[in-house]
C-alpha cells in the first residue's frame, strides 16, 4: 500500500503474517519503524480528562438523572481522543510504545473557572500481558476515577479485534457526604486498513455506565454500513433505577456530535486540552518520557538505529532486573497499586446492568502519589 515505504514492506508483510498467526499480546510483535509510536501506552489515560470542565460538571449536576447525562456526555467526549487521535496527530494508528513494568506517569490540568484542578496517575502493573493501572482526582469537585486497562487482541478477515480487558469506577461525593459510583465498560475495538498500512480504530458492539443510582447508559457503536451508515456512530439509550423504558435516547458520531431529542448533547469539534507533565529532564528514571526519551527521539527523527539501540538497552535492564529479583526472592513492588483478585464494586454494579464477566480483578490504589 502508499502508506508503506517501499523499503519497508517486506517487513510490514511478515508483521501482518505475525499478527495473522499469532494472538494474544502484540506488544511483544517486532514491527516495521514506519508504524512506530514515539508514546507510551502508560500516556493513554490521559485521554479520560482532556475536557476536564465536561469531567467537573459531573459533580456541579443536581440529581441522579442529571449526573448520569453528565458522566455519559463526559465518557462520549474522551472516544474522539481515546480512538482517534493518533490518526489525527500521526496520519494512522501506531503501534505504541510497550511499558515495562513499574513505568509511571504523572500529569495535571490546571484549576480554570471554578473546574477544580484535575490531576493523573498512572502505573504500568504488569508488563507480560501488558497492564496499566491509572487514577484521575478532582479534589476539588470531590470525584476519583480509577481503573485498569488490558487487551486480548485476535486476528479476524483482516482486521485486528481489540477486546478490552479491565473497567473503570468513577467515584462521585455528593455534597451531603453520600457517595454515588458509575461503572464504565470499554467498547471493543476493530482495527481496519491493515494491509494498505495505514490503520485506524472503529468501535462495535456495546458498553455500558452503571450508576449505583439506578441509572444505566447502554451504548451501542457501529461504523460504516450500520444503522447511521457513518462511520463512529453511537446510540446510547438511558434507564432509569428499576425500570426497562427508556428515559433518553441519544445518537450521533462520537468523534463529532450527537443530539437528544433533536437537541446537541455532545460536540468535540473544538480543541481539547492536552495534559501537562515535567520535562523529560524533570522527571525520575521511571517516568515514561524521561525513561523513553532516546527511543522517542529516535523514533521522531527517523534514526531507527538510536531507537532500537535503546529500546534494546531498556529490554535488557529489564530482563537483569527480574532475574536478580527471582534471585533475591524479592518480586518487583508496585508504587501505587496492589492487585486484589476481586472487586466488590465492580461485582455489585456488574450484577445491577447483568454485565459479563460477573467479577474481575483490580489494582487498589494506595495513596503515596501525586493523585
Ligand atoms: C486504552 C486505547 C487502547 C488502550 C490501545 C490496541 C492498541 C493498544 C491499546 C485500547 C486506551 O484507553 C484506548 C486506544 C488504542 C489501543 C491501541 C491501538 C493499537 O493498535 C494497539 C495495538 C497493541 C497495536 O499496536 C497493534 C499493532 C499496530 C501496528 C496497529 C496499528
Amino acid at each position: 500500500g502508499e502508506a508503506v515505504p517501499a523499503s519497508q514492506r517486506g517487513s510490514w508483510t511478515a508483521f501482518i503474517k505475525a499478527i495473522a498467526s499469532f494472538s494474544g499480546d502484540l506488544s511483544s510483535l517486532t514491527a516495521p519503524p514506519f508504524i512506530l509510536s514515539p508514546i507510551s501506552l502508560t500516556e493513554f489515560p490521559a485521554y479520560w480528562a482532556e475536557r476536564p470542565e465536561l469531567f467537573s460538571a459531573i459533580a456541579d449536576a443536581k440529581n441522579a438523572e442529571s449526573r448520569m447525562l453528565a458522566v455519559l456526555k463526559w465518557f462520549i467526549s474522551t472516544l474522539k481522543g481515546q480512538y482517534t487521535s493518533r490518526n489525527d496527530q500521526m496520519g494512522s494508528e501506531k503501534k505504541p510504545l510497550n511499558p515495562v513494568l513499574g513505568e509511571l506517569f504523572y500529569g495535571h490540568w490546571p484549576d480554570r473557572n471554578g473546574r477544580g484542578e484535575t490531576r493523573l496517575l498512572v502505573e504500568q502493573v504488569s508488563h507480560h500481558p501488558p497492564i496499566t493501572a491509572y487514577m484521575i482526582t478532582n479534589k476539588a469537585k470531590k470525584l476519583a476515577l480509577q481503573g485498569h486497562s488490558a487487551q486480548k487482541t485476535s486476528f479476524s478477515a483482516g482486521s485486528i479485534i481489540v477486546k478490552q480487558l479491565g473497567h473503570a469506577i468513577l467515584n462521585v461525593e455528593l455534597p451531603d457526604g453520600s457517595k454515588e459510583q458509575y461503572l464504565i465498560t470499554l467498547p471493543r475495538l476493530r482495527i481496519d486498513g491493515i494491509w494498505y498500512g495505514s490503520p485506524y480504530i472503529e468501535l462495535t458492539d456495546t458498553s455500558y455506565i452503571q450508576s449505583s443510582s439506578g441509572w444505566l447508559s447502554t451504548i451501542e457503536y457501529k461504523g460504516k454500513g450500520y444503522f447511521s451508515g457513518k462511520t463512529h456512530s453511537f446510540k446510547a439509550v438511558v434507564t432509569g433505577p428499576n425500570s426497562t423504558s427508556t428515559k433518553h435516547t441519544i445518537e450521533g458520531q462520537w468523534h463529532t456530535t450527537s443530539k437528544m431529542s433533536g437537541v446537541p448533547f455532545h460536540d468535540v469539534q473544538g480543541p481539547k486540552e492536552e495534559v501537562t507533565v515535567a520535562t523529560a529532564e524533570e522527571q525520575t528514571e521511571w517516568e515514561s518520557r524521561k525513561l523513553w526519551n532516546l527511543v522517542a527521539k529516535g523514533i521522531r527523527e527517523g534514526d531507527y538505529e538510536l531507537a532500537s539501540r535503546e529500546k534494546s538497552k531498556i529490554e535488557n535492564e529489564q530482563r537483569q532486573r527480574r532475574k536478580d529479583e527471582l534471585a533475591a526472592g524479592a518480586p518487583w513492588q508496585l508504587k501505587h497499586f496492589v492487585h486484589a483478585s476481586n472487586d466488590p464494586d465492580y461485582e455489585r454494579l456488574a450484577k445491577m446492568c447483568k454485565v459479563q464477566p460477573t467479577t474481575e480483578d483490580c489494582y487498589v490504589y494506595q495513596g503515596n502519589g501525586p493523585a
